[in-house]
């Protein structure tokens, strides 16, 4: 199956969605790959960032609303048993990971395709492009972690509204409101997600693990947590070749050369 599409380049890889008569939308199937596609990514010590984008006019219409959803014989689906084990899993392994995510939103974002973009590190999107919560459209809730980004991004009086009514909202908007990163001119978009990944590929690979960390740790912890892991972390940090080659380059008056 050609549905998930893997582009490798020095230091970085580009994984596209590859659906285009449907947007993009995904099935248990086409997760099972790009789950897969994901783990190579941070398996292959040679890979230092990701760009997730789609191909065609979609960047990812969410669950395909096909035979994985549709009630049958057997009864209605099990949605949880699907979230659980593909859709979720996705943003965990995204979350998880020591790669930075670069999600390049192309098109339109629907369900947990939206989900699948706002779990990105750094989430640009084509000025064409629009971000909908199409789950109350069909009669089911926000999840793929929709209801956990929307909150933190954009605030809960705006993402309770964005949840219940499923109105699209362009990029401009989104970056207004600070869901995104950045809008950027549709023409753009490749060159610029190529260069942020190209410049995260030649940053310090621990620091940016450690900098996923403790963002996601920081939601749940208080304040005096959160300096307790930043020093941890910082100990950490501390102790890298990166450092050393950081504060070398700089006392030298060269650039940095990163290779941890
Ligand atoms: O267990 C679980 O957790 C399940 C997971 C649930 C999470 C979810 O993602 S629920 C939400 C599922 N997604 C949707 O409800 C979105 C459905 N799509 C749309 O509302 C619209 O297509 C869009 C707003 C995304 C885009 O509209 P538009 O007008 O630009 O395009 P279109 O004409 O509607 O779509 C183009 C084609 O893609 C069309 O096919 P056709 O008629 O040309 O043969 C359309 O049927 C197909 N398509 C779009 N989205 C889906 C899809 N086919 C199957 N599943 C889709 N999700």
């Amino acid at each position: 199956m050609d549905d998930i599409l893997v582009e490798s380049r020095d230091g970085w890889r580009r994984l596209i969605l590859n659906r285009q008569a449907r947007l993009n939308a995904v099935n248990a199937e086409m997760l099972t790959r790009l789950l897969a596609a994901i783990d190579a990514a941070e398996a292959d010590p040679g890979c230092r960032a990701v760009i997730l984008t789609g191909a065609g006019r979609g960047f990812c219409a969410g669950q395909e609303l096909g035979p994985d959803v549709t009630p049958g014989a057997d009864g209605p689906p099990d949605l949880e048993k699907l979230a659980d084990t593909h859709h979720h899993e996705v943003v965990r392994r995204m979350r998880a990971s020591r790669l930075p995510f670069i999600c390049a939103v192309n098109g339109v974002a629907a369900g947990a395709g939206a989900s699948f973009a706002l779990a990105g590190d750094i989430v640009l999107a084509a000025r064409s492009a629009t971000f909908v919560q199409a789950f109350i459209r069909i009669g089911l809730v926000p999840d793929t972690g929709a209801s956990f980004f929307l909150t933190h991004l954009v605030g809960d009086a705006r993402a309770r509204a964005l949840a219940m009514l499923g109105d699209a909202i362009d990029a401009e908007t989104a970056e207004r409101w600070g869901m995104i990163w950045k809008a950027v001119d549709d023409a753009s978009l490749g060159s610029e997600s190529e260069t942020l990944a190209v410049r995260l590929s030649k940053a310090p690979a621990e620091a940016l693990a450690a900098i996923k960390t403790m963002f996601a740790a920081a939601p749940g912890n208080t304040l005096h947590q959160q300096l307790d892991l930043e020093a941890r972390l910082q100990g950490q940090a501390g102790r890298s070749a990166d450092f050393a080659e950081g504060v070398r380059a700089f006392q030298e008056k060269r650039p940095p050369r990163f290779g941890g």
